[in-house]
C-alpha cells in the first residue's frame, strides 16, 4: 500500500514538474529535471513491486467509475474495456531496459509494417491489433506506440491513444510527433490546456515548427474563448428563444426582397411548415444555398415547441400496421440522410421515424440535416422523433465543427438558438410494441403487459445497477449540457464492452459496460433490448450482449474516410427487428470539419 501511494505521489509529482516546466526558467528546468530523475527511479524501484501488489491484493477486481481514473495508467486485465482494440499492455512488462532480442526487433518490424500497411488502406481496427503485436514483440520501440495512437485516434478512442501517445514520450522525450499526437487526444477531449502544453514541449524542440505554433495561437485563442464565453453565462444572459422572438417583435428578422429561396407559408401572421416547404427546401440545400435566417429560427423554434414539451425519456407506442424506423449517428452527411431517407420514406402516419443523436458535427452539411430533421419535427411531432446526442451539446460543436457552420450559415444568433434548443431533444426513448409477441420467437425480456420494448439511447447504460426508467423520465434537462458525469453523460457518452462488469472509457469520457450489466438492467426494468449509436460499426451495425444490446450507426463511409456501411433498424407493431444497411453516397467536394475554427480542423481531422 505504501508502495502504491509512493509511486502514485511520485508520478503526480512528474506531472506537477511537467508543468512548471512550461513557465520558462532555469530554476523550474533544474526542477523539471531532478523530477524527471526521481520519477524515474521511483518507477523503476517502485512499480515492480506496484504490480506485484496489484496481482496479490487486487486480483481479478473490476475497475470501479468512483476509483480515479489514470488515464496513462495501466490496468488489470480483468477491468479493461475490450473494444476493437486490445488493451495496452501492463506497466509492469514495460520497462525502458527490457531486454529484445534481434529476431523479436526484426518480427516487429515485420509486423510494423503490414500495420502501416492496414492503416494507409484505412483499416484501422486491423492496424491498431498488428502495432499491438508488434509492441508484445518490441516494447521499447516508440514509433509502435506512436503509431498505435494514430491509429487509435481514428478509431476515435482517444483515451486509449492518448495513453500511447505517452508511452511513446517517456520512450523519447524527444519525439515531436508523439507530443502532437497528445495534442489531438487533448483536443479531442476538450482539455486545450493541456494540448497547449504539448504543444510548447513542440516548440521547444522545433522552434520553427509555424504549423504548430499557429495550431497554438488558435488554441490559446479558443481557450480565452471558452472563458470569455463562461463569464458570459454566469452573468445570465436570456434564453436564446426568449431574445429571438424578441427580435421577431422588433422587426429585427424580416425576409428581404433579395431572398430568392423557399418561402414559408403564413397564416394570421404565424409562419407554419408544410411537406412542400420540406422538398423545397432539400432541393434549395442541393444547390448549396442557404434559407433565410429567419426560417431557419423558425424551423428550430417550431421543433422547440414539441421538445419542450416530450419528457426526458419519450414513450411511443407503435399501433398495428405502423412501424419505427431507428436511425443511429449521421453527423452531417447530408447527401447519405437523403438517400437514407429514401430508403426509410419520410416520417408519416403509419411510419415513424426516430434519429437517436449525433445530427451535426463533423460532416460540413450539419445544418442542413439538422434543418430538414427539425422540419419533420415541426410538421409532425408524433410520427418524427430525435434523441439528443454527446454531439447536440455545446463544447462538442464548439470542437467538431457545428459551431463554425451555424454561424457562418446563419449567424451568431442561430447558433445560441441551436446550443439551447439542443439541451431540449429528450435523452431517451422508449418503443413500445403495442402487439404480443408471436408464440414462435425465441423468449425474451418483456414489458410488465407481455410486450417487446426497446430502449433507445445515444450512448448507453450506467456507471451503477438499478437506475429506473422512471428516473430517466424524470432528469432534469433543459438548459443543461451533458457535463462529464451523472445519468445524462452516461446516457448520452457510454459505450458497450464484450468483458463482464464495468471498465474506464476508451474515450476518455463515461465509462464501459458488460453483457451482464445489460441483463440485469433489462431484466429490472422489463426492456427487450437496448438500441444505441454513438459508435462506427463496419456493417452499420452490430447486435451485441447475447442480443440485448444492438447498436446502429447510419454515416456510411463515415468522415470520408471509415469505410464502412450505415444502417437502419425498422421496427413493427410485435417488436419484431429487421436491418437494413446503406452504403456511402457521393457528395460534392467538401472536406469534413470544413467549418471548425481557427484553422483548427486539420488538426481535428489528425
Ligand atoms: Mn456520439
Amino acid at each position: 500500500m505504501i508502495g502504491a501511494l509512493l509511486s502514485y505521489t511520485l508520478h503526480a509529482g512528474r506531472h506537477f514538474f511537467f508543468q512548471f516546466e512550461d513557465t520558462k526558467g532555469l530554476s523550474s528546468k533544474l526542477i523539471y529535471v531532478l523530477g524527471g530523475i526521481l520519477s524515474q527511479v521511483g518507477h523503476r524501484v517502485l512499480d515492480p513491486l506496484l504490480t506485484k501488489w496489484k496481482r496479490n491484493v487486487i486480483g481479478q477486481r473490476a475497475w470501479k467509475p468512483g476509483r480515479k481514473k489514470r488515464l496513462d495508467a495501466p490496468v488489470a486485465p480483468a477491468s479493461t474495456p475490450l473494444s476493437s482494440v486490445p488493451p495496452s499492455p501492463e506497466l509492469g512488462k514495460l520497462h525502458l531496459d527490457v531486454e529484445v532480442t534481434e529476431a523479436d526487433k526484426q518480427e516487429a518490424a515485420r509486423l510494423k509494417a503490414q500495420a502501416n500497411k492496414a492503416f494507409t488502406s484505412h483499416d484501422f481496427n486491423a492496424a491498431a491489433n498488428l502495432y499491438s503485436d508488434a509492441i508484445e514483440k518490441n516494447p521499447n520501440d516508440s514509433t509502435l506506440w506512436c503509431n498505435r495512437a494514430y491509429t487509435r485516434i481514428k478509431l476515435e478512442e482517444y483515451g486509449y491513444a492518448l495513453s500511447d501517445a505517452t508511452r511513446a514520450i517517456e520512450l523519447d522525450p524527444r519525439y515531436v510527433k508523439a507530443y502532437y499526437r497528445r495534442a489531438t487526444c487533448h483536443m479531442q477531449i476538450l482539455k486545450p490546456q493541456s494540448a497547449v502544453a504539448d504543444f510548447k514541449k513542440i516548440l521547444a524542440i522545433e522552434p520553427n515548427n509555424e504549423t504548430v505554433r499557429s495550431q497554438m495561437v488558435s488554441t490559446q485563442k479558443l481557450i480565452r474563448k471558452i472563458e470569455f464565453e463562461k463569464a458570459i453565462e454566469v452573468e445570465g444572459e436570456k434564453n436564446p428563444v426568449d431574445r429571438c422572438r424578441e427580435i421577431i417583435v422588433e422587426g429585427g428578422c424580416e425576409i428581404d426582397a433579395t431572398y430568392a429561396g423557399p418561402k414559408l407559408p403564413q397564416e394570421n401572421g404565424k409562419y407554419y411548415m408544410t411537406a412542400e416547404f420540406i422538398q423545397e427546401m432539400i432541393q434549395w440545400f442541393k444547390e448549396g444555398k442557404t434559407l433565410h435566417k429567419r426560417y431557419a429560427w423558425e424551423i428550430v423554434m417550431g421543433a422547440y415547441d414539441h421538445f419542450v414539451k416530450e419528457e426526458s425519456l419519450v414513450n411511443v407506442d407503435i399501433p398495428e400496421g405502423v412501424s419505427v424506423d431507428v436511425i443511429g449517428d449521421v453527423h452531417g452527411q447530408f447527401y447519405d440522410v437523403l438517400h437514407l431517407f429514401s430508403l426509410t420514406g419520410p416520417p408519416t402516419e403509419k411510419h415513424y421515424l426516430l434519429m437517436n443523436g449525433d445530427l451535426v458535427d463533423r460532416g460540413s452539411w450539419s445544418i442542413e440535416v439538422i434543418l430538414l430533421a427539425f422540419a419533420y419535427k415541426w410538421l409532425y411531432p408524433k410520427y418524427m422523433y430525435l434523441n439528443r446526442g454527446n454531439h447536440e451539446a455545446k463544447d462538442m460543436n464548439r470542437t467538431y465543427g457545428f459551431e463554425g457552420e451555424a454561424k457562418h450559415k446563419h449567424g451568431e444568433q442561430a447558433y445560441k438558438l441551436f446550443a439551447h434548443v439542443f439541451t431540449t431533444m429528450p435523452l431517451a426513448t422508449l418503443l413500445h410494441a403495442t402487439k404480443p409477441p408471436s408464440p414462435k420467437d425465441p423468449i425474451c425480456i418483456l414489458s410488465p403487459e407481455g410486450r417487446r420494448r426497446f430502449f433507445v439511447v445515444h450512448g448507453g447504460l450506467f456507471s451503477k445497477d438499478g437506475v429506473t426508467l422512471d428516473e430517466i423520465r424524470k432528469i432534469d434537462r433543459i438548459g443543461r449540457q451533458p457535463g462529464q458525469e451523472g445519468l445524462m453523460c452516461e446516457l448520452l457518452w457510454t459505450d458497450p464492452q464484450q468483458a463482464p462488469g464495468r471498465g474506464p472509457s476508451k474515450r476518455g469520457v463515461g465509462i464501459a459496460f458488460g453483457p451482464d450489466v445489460t441483463q440485469r438492467w433489462c431484466t429490472l426494468n422489463g426492456v427487450t433490448g437496448i438500441i444505441r449509436s454513438h459508435e462506427v460499426r463496419q456493417n452499420g451495425y452490430e447486435i451485441e450482449h447475447d442480443g440485448l444490446c444492438t447498436t446502429v450507426f447510419s454515416a456510411p463511409n463515415y468522415v470520408d474516410q471509415s469505410g464502412n456501411k450505415g444502417a437502419f433498424i425498422r421496427i413493427d407493431a410485435t417488436g419484431k427487428r429487421v436491418y437494413t444497411q446503406f452504403e456511402a453516397s457521393p457528395h460534392p467536394p467538401m472536406k469534413p470539419m470544413a467549418y471548425v475554427q481557427g484553422g483548427l480542423g486539420s488538426l481535428m481531422m489528425a
